[in-house]
């Protein structure tokens, strides 16, 4: 095949990797239907992918992956800056140079008896100011179609690529050269201590091998989108955060943008496609994974959503807890890892319908209640099965969700899972007290008995294993965004959907009802309520968080708007000792907070 492009920069890179991997064949992709139909017509052929009912789930297709290749793998991630300080205490490091040598021998040879793909994509609408073009190297055709679904593929990228002579370069493998009449896995991948899924920051250069997983082998999600762009965003003026965007629009029409961090089974895919329950207010959905954003004209702070579809984790996905996201893999969507149903739909655990069996990831035959030897329940969908759904397809879309200068935001939201202590909102008194709320934002340890009496984990902005540089620039990085937004930067709040009473009771029903509190925020920037001064931050006057129609006694109330001092001050033991690994790159500024907060908590 002959390349569709001229640039002699990705030329040379793709005879240069062609000459090292050694392919069967190079094929440039288009991102058009006719190569998603094909390959996907190849998989099937090949086993590899199961082409669901057409009636019940119009072009769509189920995956397996291998049973040892099921999630990004943080311990094979390295940032691979020249200087390991620039890495920080957040990152696995490894000297680029020796990481290039044991990486170039991996790759020596590795696309044999394979098709090597050049996928030319867009993180952002194509041709957005905020948008960067990139290339994607792959031998994986399932790759290939999940970019379609998760990025922009078009030849047009090759075009802007040919004007400005610019592309972050992406490699990857599947790591599992093929000998000549060596028949296939039907999911080839290599062992675990030889995946690499590598950054080296100083050349916007991604290296992933061994791994065909979701953010190990889709390169323009975690690696550019958030590790390699963080890392651009720092140097260039902007933000590349785990943001969910969305706005929230008043009876009277009034938009509000909200961009919200938290950490994984926090809820973001269901916060970002919410069914509001306060009369006359709705959400649309802008992006519910990462948020790229960068101070417009006006001095205001707008977002892009990078990416062009849903990644979402399928087990707990049901009509109850997320319609939209059950709504938007309604066709033409793929499917990794679930149980695929006799009659070739597909099921998972806490999906809201019952299901009689089938075919599990393990691609073994599977009834609900099945035990293992053990006499353990074996899960027909692995917990981290995944659904990957066009944006397009979602029923509550933003219908500017494309537009490619962004969309003004006006709150950010930060969040854990706390059983206790944290109020289900507060405000930030500043921009600064925002960015340390962001900073020490930390979740409980999961309920098991091993865990009663550990230390909060942290995870600052939700970003932990996505921050491609030192996590103490970072925070840096958010106080020198705020100096430049001044007065126009986003109000700042802290939520906690998740307090429970000493008996283990919810005291929020959480979902639909977190509108609510949106509410108040948005309230809160119109200057339309008032809020009462605490030690941690500004919390609602009561009956001005409005609980209309729900039945929540005045007691649960108090004890979800409840600041204990005594335990606030263990957080903020745990939070010091936690921003203590930051050295002398943790800022000054967050030194500052952490006084101003325990002045106030000792008060
Ligand atoms: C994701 C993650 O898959 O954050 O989005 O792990
Ligand atoms: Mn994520």
């Amino acid at each position: 095949m002959s390349a569709p492009t001229t640039n002699k920069k990705l030329l040379d890179w793709v005879a240069e990797i062609t000459a090292m991997c050694t392919p069967d064949q190079v094929v440039w992709c288009d991102g058009s239907k006719e190569e998603y139909d094909r390959l996907m017509g190849e998989m099937v052929a090949s086993g590899m992918a199961i082409k669901l009912n057409e009636e019940k789930r119009p072009n769509s297709y189920a995956f397996n992956s291998d049973p040892s290749d099921v999630a990004r793998v943080e311990n094979r991630t390295y940032i691979a800056s020249v200087k390991e300080e620039d890495a920080g205490p957040t990152n696995n490091w490894i000297d680029p140079v020796e990481l290039k040598a044991t990486m170039s021998e991996l790759y020596k040879g590795c696309m044999k008896g394979r098709t090597m793909y050049v996928i030319p994509f867009s993180m952002g609408p194509i041709g957005s100011p905020i948008a960067k073009n990139a290339i994607e190297i792959s031998d994986s055709p399932y790759v290939v179609v999940n970019m379609h679904i998760m990025a922009r593929v078009s030849t047009e990228v090759l075009r802007l690529i040919e004007k400005n002579d610019d592309f972050i370069p992406c490699l990857h493998s599947v790591g599992a050269p093929l000998e000549p009449g060596q028949e296939d896995s039907r999911w080839p991948c290599a062992p675990i201590e030889k995946k690499y899924i590598a950054h080296f920051p100083e050349e916007n250069l991604i290296w992933s091998y061994g791994s065909g997983y979701g953010g190990n082998a889709l390169l323009g999600k975690k690696c550019l989108a958030l590790r390699i762009a963080s890392n651009m965003a720092r140097h260039e003026g902007w933000m590349a955060e785990h943001m969910l965007i969305l706005r929230f629009t008043s009876p009277e029409g009034k938009k509000y943008h909200i961009a919200a961090a938290f950490p994984s089974a926090c809820g973001k895919t269901n916060l970002a496609m919410l069914q509001s329950t306060v009369p006359g207010w709705k959400v649309e959905t802008i992006g519910d994974d990462i948020a790229w954003m960068k101070p417009g004209p006006d001095g205001r702070l707008y977002a892009i959503n990078p990416e062009a579809g849903f990644f979402g984790v399928a087990p707990g996905t049901s009509e109850a807890s997320n319609p939209m996201a059950l709504a938007s893999c309604a066709r033409d969507a793929i499917f990794t890892n679930v149980v695929v149903t006799p009659d070739l739909d597909v099921w998972w655990e806490d999906m809201g319908v019952e299901c009689e069996g089938g075919t599990d990831w393990k691609n073994n035959p599977w009834k609900p209640g099945m035990k293992d030897k053990d006499g353990n329940k074996i899960k027909g969908a692995h917990p981290n099965s995944r659904f990957t759904a066009r944006a397009e397809l979602c029923p509550v879309i933003c219908p500017d969700w494309e537009d490619p200068a962004g969309v003004p935001i006006d709150i950010f939201v930060f969040g854990g899972k706390r059983t206790s202590v944290m109020p289900l909102v507060h405000e930030a008194f500043s921009f600064e007290q925002g960015i340390y709320m962001g900073a020490t934002a930390s979740s409980e340890p999961t309920a098991a008995a091993l865990d009663v009496g550990a230390k909060l984990r942290f995870d600052p902005f939700a970003m932990t294993p996505f921050i491609g540089y030192h996590a103490g620039d970072y925070m840096q990085h958010w106080f020198d965004m705020g100096e430049t937004l001044g007065d126009k930067a986003p109000r700042c709040f802290y939520v906690n959907w998740f307090r429970k009473t000493d008996d283990g009771k919810w005291l929020w029903p959480g979902f639909g009802e977190n509108s609510r509190v949106l509410k108040w925020m948005c309230d809160r920037v119109e200057g339309k309520v008032g809020a009462r001064e605490t030690p941690i931050g500004l919390m609602p006057i009561d009956g001005e968080l409005t609980l209309d129609g729900l039945d929540i006694p005045a007691s649960d109330w108090a004890e979800l708007m409840k600041v204990d001092a005594e335990a606030f001050k263990a957080t903020l033991a745990d939070a010091k000792d936690y921003l203590a690994k930051f050295g002398a790159k943790l800022p000054a500024k967050m030194k500052e907070q952490m006084a101003a907060l325990e002045k106030r908590l000792e008060a």
